[in-house]
């Protein structure tokens, strides 16, 4: 089963939105197998943005996502990446529609409250820079959506 790399930013954390999100993700039918609440180190953020690394606002990037408490989570499910992606909406809330998580949420590009890896192979990256493979549950129990 496909899986995902989501986390709640340090702006989503500050402002009390965890339980809503995971809420979202739940009620589309996807299924979380791990998450905790962690401050990020340095070296775990300046691996998790690496592709980022000659851009102008890596320094900023990685300032703030150690400015505070993450919540990390690995998600399953079916198309997760592509689907997860489609609620966050664009990187720029300008850009974000209405209904996703970004144009809900966010007003600028810098604090943007949610990352979802943007394929399967940076999401198996991604969950090996914050877990343990002995931290992901089997997700064994069986997800019941309406007219299932
Ligand atoms: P993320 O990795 O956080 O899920 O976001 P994303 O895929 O939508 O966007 P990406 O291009 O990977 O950029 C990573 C994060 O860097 C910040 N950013 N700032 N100042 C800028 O021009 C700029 N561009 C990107 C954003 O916080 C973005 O989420
Ligand atoms: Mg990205």
């Amino acid at each position: 089963m496909e899986k995902t790399y989501l986390m709640v930013k340090p702006d989503g954390v500050r402002r009390q939105l965890v339980g809503k999100l995971v809420q979202r993700f739940e009620d589309k039918g996807f299924q979380l197998i791990a998450a905790k609440m962690f401050r990020m180190t340095r070296e775990q953020a300046e691996y998790h943005y690496e592709e980022h690394k000659d851009k102008p606002f890596f320094g900023e990037l990685v300032e703030f996502i150690t400015s505070g408490s993450v919540f990390g989570m690995v998600w399953q499910g079916e198309n997760i990446v592509a689907l997860s992606r489609a609620m966050m909406g664009k990187t720029n809330p300008l850009d974000a529609a209405p209904g996703t998580i970004r144009g809900d949420y966010a007003l600028n590009t810098g604090n943007n409250i949610i990352h979802g890896s943007d394929s399967p192979q940076s999401a198996e990256r991604e969950i090996s820079n914050f877990f343990r493979p002995e931290e992901l549950a089997a997700g064994d129990y069986p997800v019941r959506m309406p007219g299932s």
